[in-house]
């Protein structure tokens, strides 16, 4: 297998039964695609004839109506599903929700307004499930693919953002910001950490998110006009994938867990002012009193946030607990020694005091992170 994530081996037989006997879900994103959502079911049916196959629309509470649109389609069909998300919105995270409903072993990704070709989808639904590819996508721009009738302007922005994605993932995929490709499911399942599911670019978000390449084959498509509704491109789409690019930017540069710690940490330093004033004011104490009780509340806090979210995977119960909170008592200690050794000895040197300062504050945080990741909250 050529991710290193952990991926069961596909196994048709025994999980037909859990998938409801379909080989092959088809998520549909929509968002106010009411009179697109019978064409795209019809256009389906005929592609997909030779395939055991359902079909998940996720509608972000479209105002047209379109769910309703949907339930009346899908009356009489049970292969026909919509899930309504209230008060969400979020194509990523729609298509990730609609692919952790099925149970079938291989997942497609098609917009809801008929621009992506289904006649594609058997070859590329064909290339996941023999594993010769472990992403078979759609593209606009491998050679023979197309944007069909784009202007100029919305062209070159797409090429731009694309080369910019090829750039970040060091990935020769023509396309990776498709919105039209088959992936097998428990390779998004083993995935789901490690994705923002931030914004509109979904196949990014995966393809980035994977610690070694997915293995990618790209069939090509001309990429056809709307014929109905309303494009849901806007600035807020171009925000959002700048987020996603920075994100995976700081995430190769920083490991995740290394900022999450650090934004803890920061918080933790809120903390520790908020208990130094009100142990200072209501409790009327000495300042050396007042600073170690908001040392002590800060250092409680810290561990408390990092056991449920930075160290959630190694979250400690019951009496680890209680050691847990024990050792990062004893690693922050020996962090403090550090920070004030380093930061004595710079200033000694003649450095200016905010080099010294700063310099034994990065030196104990670095020692905190390292020291609570192998000791308190090392693996078992
Ligand atoms: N569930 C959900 N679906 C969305 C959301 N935004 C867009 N979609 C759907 O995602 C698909 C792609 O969106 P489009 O607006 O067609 O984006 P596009 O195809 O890049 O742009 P156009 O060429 O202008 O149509 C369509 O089926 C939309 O209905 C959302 O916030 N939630
Ligand atoms: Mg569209």
């Amino acid at each position: 297998m050529s991710i290193g994530v952990a991926i069961a081996p596909y196994r048709t037989a025994p999980l037909a039964a859990l998938a409801g006997g379909y080989d092959l879900a088809v998520v549909v994103p929509t968002y106010d695609e009411a009179d697109n959502v019978a064409g795209i079911i019809a256009s389906l049916d005929v592609a997909l004839c030779d395939i055991r196959y359902e079909i998940i629309f996720v509608d972000d509470w479209s105002r047209d109506g379109t769910a309703e649109r949907i339930a009346l389609l899908a009356a009489d069909r049970p292969n026909i599903r919509v899930i309504r998300r209230f008060d969400r919105r979020g194509l990523s995270s729609a298509v990730i929700e609609g692919m952790m409903a099925t149970m079938a072993p291989v997942v497609a990704v098609i917009d809801g307004d008929g621009q992506h070709d289904e006649q594609l989808l058997p070859r590329l639904f064909a290339l996941v499930r023999t594993g010769t590819a472990d992403v078979a996508i759609g593209s606009r721009y491998c050679v023979n693919g197309s944007t069909g009738d784009w202007g100029a302007i919305r062209l070159r922005l797409s090429r731009a953002a694309t080369r910019l994605s090829q750039w970040v993932l060091q990935s020769p995929v023509a396309d990776p910001m498709s919105g039209f490709f088959v992936i097998r499911r428990d390779t998004v399942e083993a995935l789901l950490p490690r994705l923002s599911g931030r914004g509109f670019k979904i196949l990014f978000d995966l393809l980035s998110s994977s610690p070694e390449p997915l293995r990618a084959i790209e069939l090509p498509f001309e990429f056809r006009a709307r014929t109905a509704g309303e494009s849901k491109l806007g600035t807020g789409v171009v925000l959002d994938y700048l987020v996603t690019i920075a994100d995976r930017l700081i995430r190769r540069i920083l490991p995740s867990r290394l900022v999450m710690f650090a934004a803890v940490g920061t918080l933790g330093l809120g903390v520790h002012l908020a208990t130094l004033e009100t142990t200072l004011a209501v409790a009327d104490a000495r300042f050396a009193v007042a600073q170690t009780c908001a040392v002590l509340v800060a250092i409680a806090f810290n561990f408390l946030v990092n056991n449920a979210v930075t160290f959630r995977d190694r979250t400690l119960r019951g009496w680890r607990f209680i050691g847990g909170l024990a050792s990062f008592y004893a690693v922050c200690g020996l962090g403090a020694l550090a920070n004030i050794g380093i930061g004595s000895v710079l200033f000694a040197e003649h450095h200016r005091w905010w080099v010294s300062g700063a310099a034994g504050a990065l030196v104990g945080s670095l020692w905190n992170f390292a020291a609570a990741t192998l000791v308190t909250w090392r693996r078992r």
